[in-house]
């Protein structure tokens, strides 16, 4: 039976300890011990798994964990995470002992679960169980497409393996049907998976909710399977791996046999390994038990030899970077291009491009749904910035992700830029992370904004990975109408708003659209979302000044003399405010509009320019077709919005019910004018 067995029995050992992997397992074990904290059962677990991929088959180069060619290696069950801190201090990483020792501990290296940026050789984050797999799938799929592009006769320089450890925990978390399920489509030969296939999870023995056929279901996604073998036998694991490496039109599974905190006499095979440290008596019998006579954290250089990857990681770039200096004497401009690519700058001419763009569409006078806007500022990006790669999830036609010429991404046909992902929106997210982690694109994924829920732990990652990874998210508020209230986002801007170093974007026309995807672009350290209308929207009129002042995320759109009250409005809801401006205009009454297409970004503008945005000592309104409690921090008095769920009905009548009308703007600033100003505080007039 693979998968999860429900028959486990321990597994004697064979006799041949492998002192590779006792070396690992000690360091797991000391380290958690040392920390009070942490998982010890994964690491000892899957240690000879560990030997057999990074001391057999891994290429890469410790000294340098950016060589592009490196294979890369995603720790799925992150919480194994001592068991990559190890491999990358035994291979030779600028990971030191002393970082071990401060496992779990403050500005250390070695953080609970990995965390990319931080630690050298640390490809993504992982904890979230199941999205390791997927950004492995990215970053498969990043291979596979930048290859395409860039390998000519002779010259294979993009040609490397993705390897992904994963658990029990992976594979039962449904985003692993939805990354699985792509994977075998693509048919990415190059993803390489193995399964700590271990039975236990934290709650015991997962035979009680964890019964799949895990190989017949990887078999139905077109995978590669094999297995299982004993994932504590390294020679078997290693043959495992070659075997995989030799498929060349699926991705491969390879089910690992293992037992959790194996080595550890009372507490192998249990639940009680997963997550406590074994404590100082079972430490003692663990090490009596594997004849590791050493010290906690000290390991004999002969085996500390033994597992070090400089000198043939080093030889290793060194052959790569003799093919690539070949390739750019035959191809200096496709080099030229692969190398700017993949550390992530933008085009040469972008900010010629940008201001292009947004001079074109800042003049444009045409009502249009800002998802149509997008596209068209898209159709004049794409071909200048060929690095994004797009994509929806089955909503291509309603995101208008696509633009003329991009070509279907698609197994064995070469050129595409825009992925069908199919209704998969977790999975889309999270392969885009690993896309984006990968180097030499930028992924961009469309779905409507309500369904960014099923996202939204992978936009987070990327906001704490710091990757820069695009969110088109359409059909952003009750404006879509009659598919009511399922699909009428209402709290998504305000609760995405929330999530640190994430830009989201709200703009009112054409001309704010465009601006928004130069500025997504321009991030090279975060991810952006962009909440775009179904609906048309008129153009506003603005000076030059004003089309660049968009870039601040919140300024003046219309001014007054002497204004008595401030009017601060987002996207769609801009057109309205502008409209009790003109009603206001005519009774007398001068009020600013302020348009804040990004708060965000308007949050990090120096204090200066946000006063003078805000205007200082008058009432300000804010109206957002969804929740208004946000809108205290702008020291509104009152926000017009949307406290609960939509209703199914045309769009425009839907605003009417919930009172998002100019005259309702108008109502609360001729009493707010009257009052001089001290009207106590309504979120809402719904
Ligand atoms: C999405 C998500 N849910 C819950 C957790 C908490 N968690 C961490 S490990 C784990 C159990 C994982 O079981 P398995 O992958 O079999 O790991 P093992 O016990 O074999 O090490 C859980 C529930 C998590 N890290 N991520
Ligand atoms: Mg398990």
């Amino acid at each position: 039976m693979a998968g999860s067995s429900t028959d486990r029995v321990l597994r004697p050992d064979n006799g041949q300890r492998n002192e590779l992997a006792d070396a690992l397992r000690a360091l797991a074990m000391d380290a958690v011990q040392q920390a009070n904290s942490g998982h010890p059962g994964a690491p000892m677990g899957m240690a000879e798994m560990a030997v057999a991929l990074w001391n057999g088959h891994l290429r890469h180069n410790p000294a340098n964990p950016k060589w592009p060619n490196r294979d890369r290696f995603v720790l799925s069950n992150g919480h194994a995470s001592m068991l990559l801190y190890a491999l990358l201090h035994m291979t030779g990483y600028d990971l030191p002992i002393e970082e071990l020792k401060r496992f779990r501990q403050l500005h250390s290296k070695t953080p609970g679960h990995p965390e990319v940026g931080l630690t050298p050789g640390v490809e993504t984050t992982t904890g979230p169980l199941g999205q390791g797999l997927a950004n492995a799938v990215g970053m498969a799929l990043a291979e596979r497409l930048l290859a395409d592009q860039f390998n000519r006769p002779g010259y294979d320089v993009v040609d490397h393996h993705t390897y992904v450890f994963l658990g029990d925990g992976c594979l039962m978390e449904g985003i692993s049907h939805e990354v699985s399920s792509l994977a075998g489509v693509w048919q990415l030969n190059k993803l390489i998976a193995l399964y700590d296939d271990n039975g236990i999870s934290i709650d015991g023995a997962v035979t009680h909710w964890f019964r799949d056929d895990t190989a017949g279901r990887f078999i139905a996604y077109g995978w590669n399977v094999i297995g299982p073998v004993d994932g504590h036998d390294v020679v078997e694991v290693g043959q495992a791996i070659a075997q995989a490496k030799a498929c060349a039109d699926k991705p491969s599974l390879i089910i690992c046999r293992t037992t959790i905190g194996k080595g550890s006499p009372n507490r192998a095979g249990t639940a009680k390994a997963h997550g406590e440290p074994l404590g100082g008596d079972e430490i003692r019998h663990t090490r009596d038990a594997l004849g590791w006579t050493h010290a906690p954290f000290e390991v004999p250089t002969s085996i500390a030899r033994r597992w070090n990857a400089r000198e043939l990681g080093a030889k290793r770039e060194a052959e790569w970077r003799r093919r690539f200096e070949a390739y750019r004497s035959e191809y200096p401009e496709l080099a030229a291009e692969f190398e700017r690519r993949i550390v992530g700058l933008l085009p040469a001419d972008f900010e010629e491009t940008m201001l292009s763009v947004m001079a074109r569409f800042g003049q444009s006078r045409e009502a249009v749904a800002t998802r149509k806007a997008s596209q068209q500022v898209l159709s004049l990006l794409a071909p200048k910035v060929p690095e994004l790669l797009g994509g929806s999830a089955d909503l291509t036609g309603s995101n208008l992700t696509d633009f003329p010429g991009c070509g279907a991404v698609r197994a064995g046909r070469s050129g595409g830029r825009h992925i069908n992902y199919g209704v998969r929106e977790f999975g889309m997210a999270a392969i885009m992370n690993g896309v984006a982690l990968h180097g030499g694109f930028i992924p961009y994924g469309g779905t409507f904004l309500t369904f960014s829920d099923y996202s939204r732990n992978a936009i987070r990652m990327a906001a704490l990975m710091k990757q820069r990874v695009i969110h088109i998210f359409t059909h952003d508020s009750i404006g879509l109408g009659e598919d009511g209230p399922t699909h009428q986002a209402v709290e998504h801007a305000a609760s995405l708003r929330l999530i640190p170093n994430l830009d989201v974007w709200r703009p009112c026309d054409a001309a704010e659209t465009a601006v928004a995807w130069t500025q997504a672009l321009a991030q090279s350290e975060r991810p952006s979302t962009l909440l775009l209308s179904r609906q048309n929207l008129p153009a506003q009129e603005r000076s030059p000044e004003q089309v660049l002042e968009i870039r601040r995320g919140g300024y003046v759109l219309s001014d007054r003399e002497n204004p008595v009250a401030v009017i601060l409005a987002t996207g769609s809801e801009v057109s309205l405010a502008m409209e009790a401006q003109r009603l206001l205009d005519a009774r007398g009454l001068s009020v600013r509009v302020v348009s804040l297409p990004s708060t965000t970004v308007f949050d990090r503008q120096d204090a200066a320019w946000r006063d003078a945005v805000l205007g200082h000592g008058l009432p300000r309104i804010g109206i957002e077709a969804g929740a208004t409690r946000w809108w205290g921090q702008y020291g509104c008095f009152a926000a017009l919005g949307v406290d609960q769920f939509g209703e199914s009905a045309p769009g425009p009548q839907v605003y009417t019910h919930f009172g998002l009308v100019a005259t309702n703007l108008v109502e609360l600033i001729e009493r707010c004018s009257t009052h001089n100003g001290a009207v106590s505080r309504v979120r809402t007039t719904d």
